[in-house]
């Protein structure tokens, strides 16, 4: 590892102290250093906040050795006027001579244009260091500008011999049956604080009221988005207390007594996962977590829309009921975590 690799690494960690609160903007890190040293740091926290070069400025105690500094962005420092003003004019109104850049911001009011200022005022400009592990980094951002839709994590838990659930006549009480245990549950509500929003279908929230909300861990709730063609859903179900925004995709809409929801209308003669995706661009999802049921899952494994699968493998074993969502797609990676008990699979274009 050479010394701008070591730096952007650096970058990358303080930027991952943003995962789950920086939405809908990037986690971004910042490092400055002066003759090998460390002299200032900072990340991204909160859209609407400063940006990592913004903070990284300010930690920086003597201000006259900006002149002579190197700052190390794992971002592009920005060129526009967003909530914020470019940190392009904060590195040149305080002349940084040198700038490393991770990677370019696929945002299209930068593009490059941050680069190219810093080139135009006269800064030492390096792109590309790490780049593959800065765009690792903000894989819901780069998928959100790229592909204009949310990165979209599918998760279910499946039983050894690939079941979602037993068979009705042998689940007679209709209890959900626990395929994971304490730790993979606390494990999934950490996953739900990282994601912008959460996915369930109808079926999932008449059978199981589900809260759809971050318990296990001290963070962020997501923003619940529920399908609800024929508005089965009761009025009381834990999706509409108020204490999170909730998206109801529906046929038609209830607005009388709702508060913080808001009813989305689909067409549900034409495919509804291309009409889902463009609701949740339009209003500034970036990423997704869906967590069921089998046909909510299926019909964006069959669209092929979707970036990773988390699957949960239990020791129990049904032998009959409802089986696990299919993937028919050969490029996917595959890979077992935790002992086998969690599968990771990513799907690469
Ligand atoms: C940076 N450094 O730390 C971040 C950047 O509305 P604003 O002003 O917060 O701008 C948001 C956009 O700025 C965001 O979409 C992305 O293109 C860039 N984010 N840029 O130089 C940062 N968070
Ligand atoms: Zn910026």
């Amino acid at each position: 590892m050479n010394t701008n690799e070591k730096y952007i690494k650096r970058c990358i960690e303080l930027a991952k102290n943003g995962l789950g609160t920086t939405f809908p903007n990037p986690m971004v890190g910042s490092v400055i250093v002066y003759e090998g040293k460390i002299i200032g740091e900072g990340w991204h926290k909160k859209a609407g906040g400063p940006h990592a070069e913004v903070n990284a400025v300010n930690s920086v105690k003597d201000k006259s050795l900006l002149k002579k500094a190197t700052i190390y962005v794992s971002l592009e420092p920005c060129s526009h006027f967003g909530k914020t003003p470019p940190c392009c004019d904060l590195i040149i109104a305080n002349e940084i001579p040198n700038v490393i850049v991770g990677t370019v911001d696929p945002n299209e009011k930068v593009a490059g244009n941050g680069i190219k200022k810093l080139i135009a005022a006269g800064a030492n400009v390096v792109v590309g260091v790490l780049e593959k592990e800065c765009n690792e980094l903000n894989k819901r951002f780069f998928t959100f500008h790229q592909k204009k839709r949310p990165y979209i994590i599918l998760k279910w838990a499946e039983s050894q011999d690939g079941f979602l659930a037993p068979e009705k006549e042998i689940n007679q009480e209709r209890k959900p049956v626990w395929i994971t245990n304490t730790y993979s549950r606390q494990l999934v509500h950490k996953w739900r604080s990282e994601e912008q929003a959460i996915l369930v279908g109808t079926q999932t929230v008449v059978d199981d009221n589900p809260k759809l909300n971050v318990r296990d861990w001290s963070a962020n709730n997501p923003v619940r988005v529920v399908l609800d063609q024929n508005n089965r859903i009761a009025k009381d179900s834990f999706v509409f207390d108020d204490s999170v925004k909730t998206i109801v995709f529906t046929k038609s809409p209830i607005t009388n007594n709702y508060t913080n929801t808001l009813f989305e209308v689909l067409d549900f003669d034409q495919n509804i996962v291309p009409q889902i995706l463009a609701v949740l661009y339009q209003n500034q999802i970036q990423s997704i977590i869906i967590e069921g049921g089998l046909q909510t899952l299926q019909s964006f494994i069959d669209e092929d829309v979707w970036d990773e699968a988390r699957i949960f493998v239990g020791n129990t074993t049904f032998g009959k009921g409802t089986k696990a969502p299919i993937f028919s797609k050969k490029n996917i990676e595959k890979t077992y975590i935790e002992k086998d008990e969690l599968l990771n699979i990513r799907n690469h274009d």
